[in-house]
């Protein structure tokens, strides 16, 4: 009696340890998260110049810049870092993200032909 009553507790400690366990395991799973950011981008060298900074930035997966629609890609780890400090890294390089507009000073740090209006106009 003694004995299949420690058997049965032996197999629900086993069982919870178990799914404890699993649990974690899910929770400690980091799942990226992927968006579209409109930038201010013009030509190839921005395109360089963007997916340089941000693959060898802490957290991104991946940075994927269109040029013809100015539409960056982003995979990124939302635990390692969030979505507006990867619009604010990407204002600091001098490019506009989203609603993120870069600063002056950092746009007037861009090669001439990476500034606003020098392939097209800015809208
Ligand atoms: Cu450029």
């Amino acid at each position: 009696m003694n004995l299949i009553f420690n058997l049965k507790k032996t197999t629900f400690i086993l069982l919870f340890i178990l799914t404890t366990g699993f649990c974690l395991s899910q929770k400690a799973e980091v799942k990226s998260q992927k968006v579209i950011i409109k930038t201010s981008t013009q030509c190839g060298m921005c395109k360089d110049k963007v997916e340089g900074v941000l693959n060898f930035t802490k957290g991104i997966v991946y940075a994927d810049l269109d040029v013809p629609t100015q539409r960056l890609t982003v995979k990124f780890k939302p635990n390692k870092i969030s979505l507006i400090e990867l619009k604010n890294k990407i204002a600091n390089i001098g490019y506009d993200a989203d609603d993120v507009k870069a600063k002056e000073e950092d746009v007037k740090k861009l090669p001439k032909c990476c500034q606003p209006g020098a392939h097209f106009k800015k809208n």
